[in-house]
């Protein structure tokens, strides 16, 4: 199975990608809304196709990235049916069983953090997504969204502490930067409900955690009542001037095709050497040369006035250009992705290109 753990530092939260090796279906699983763009620059990038989104709960923290990956991947949103949360598509209970591909998550009901926790564990049994229900040597806090230490001590005990001992628990969040533990791990050592404790033990140190409020309840929770929608329509830090992505590493880049067919809206930046531009790759028609290695010294030769490209041989100097541009206070910028290798591959049209067959001099 395709796995990959991703994390917000803001909210401290892990959003996790499942995908199947052969079909290439997806779940995503407690998105941030935040983190939208990387999220699906990965989705992208691994080439899967998203099923379902899921959230573990309504969170109270951050905002879910549920309705955005939805919106972009005509994903089905699954959550449980308990809360009554306006959007989603799959409302789920105990039992259900969510297939993507030759993998599934079968959902168990871990209510006690929120009245609506799920944990949902991989059909090998070898992966639990337990939420905020069991943390790593932790366990989610029960004084509000309709929480109850004792349905918490029972979920975790009668739904979590069941699976194998080996099984990997995935939290919602960890606020030290551990990534993963086991039911063996934390049956042993939780300082909450591991060990010898007895449920007296685990509401006593449950009811005394002192915790203050989430910082963004009162945008978070009403706002994940709709699935992470914003109030307003219209999709946030939506780029105007062009089919712009991001890329996982945090490259803003544009199709080649499309420049090609924009070439007299935007400035064009190559920013190989001299060598390189009248070579054997040839230079877009209209293309303004400044080596990577001259840009910041040459900065105020970048109009402001147009939408810049930049270009190299296979994209990767024209994406430090990108960041180059995007730090001295330019906008909008985008590196050709591919550079001028993909660009020769899709025979786009090149300055001075004689015609097939043409030998004259
Ligand atoms: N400090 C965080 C909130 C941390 C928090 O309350 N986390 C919840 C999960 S939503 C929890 O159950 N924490 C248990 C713990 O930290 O022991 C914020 O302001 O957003
Ligand atoms: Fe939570």
């Amino acid at each position: 199975m395709i796995f990959r753990q991703l994390f917000d530092p803001v909210s401290s939260t892990y959003t996790y990608l499942l995908g199947c090796d052969h079909s290439r279906d997806a779940v995503l699983i407690d998105p941030v809304f935040e983190q939208h763009s990387r999220d699906m620059a990965l989705i992208r990038e691994l080439q899967l196709q998203v099923r379902y989104v899921l959230d573990t709960h309504v969170h109270a923290d951050h905002v879910t990235g549920a309705w955005l990956a939805k919106t972009a991947l005509r994903a089905n949103i699954v959550l449980s049916k308990r809360y009554g949360v306006e959007g989603v598509d799959v409302p789920v209970d105990h039992g259900d069983v969510l297939a993507f591909g030759n993998c599934a998550l079968h959902v168990r009901i871990t209510p006690g953090h929120t009245n609506g926790c799920i944990t949902y564990v991989t059909n090998t049994q070898d992966m639990a997504f337990t939420g905020d229900s069991l943390m790593i040597r932790g366990a989610g806090r029960t004084d509000f969204q309709a929480g109850n230490v004792h349905d918490l001590w029972r979920s975790i005990r009668e739904q979590i502490f069941t699976l194998p001992d080996d099984c990997f628990i995935y939290p919602g969040h960890d606020y030290h930067g551990r990534t993963r533990s086991t039911v063996a791990e934390e049956k042993r050592f939780n300082p909450r409900i591991g060990g010898d404790a007895q449920e007296k033990d685990f509401v006593g140190y449950m009811d005394n955690l002192g915790l203050a409020h989430p910082k963004f309840i009162d945008i978070a929770v009403p706002a994940n009542m709709r699935c992470g929608r914003p109030a307003t329509e219209g999709l946030p830090e939506e780029i105007a001037w062009g089919p712009v992505t991001v890329t996982f590493a945090g490259i803003l880049e544009i199709p080649p095709d499309w420049v090609a067919r924009h070439l007299d809206e935007l400035y064009v930046l190559d920013v190989r050497d001299l060598v390189e531009f009248d070579g054997e790759l040839g230079h877009i028609e209209g293309a303004h040369l400044i080596p990577l290695d001259e840009l910041r010294e040459r900065i105020e030769e970048i109009p402001t006035s147009r939408p810049v490209v930049t270009i190299c041989q296979s994209g990767k100097r024209s994406g430090m250009a990108v960041e180059i541009l995007l730090r001295a206070g330019i906008k909008d910028v985008a590196n050709v992705a591919g550079g001028l290798i993909q660009w020769s591959r899709l025979a786009l049209p090149l300055d001075d290109v004689r015609p097939p067959g043409d030998w004259s001099i």
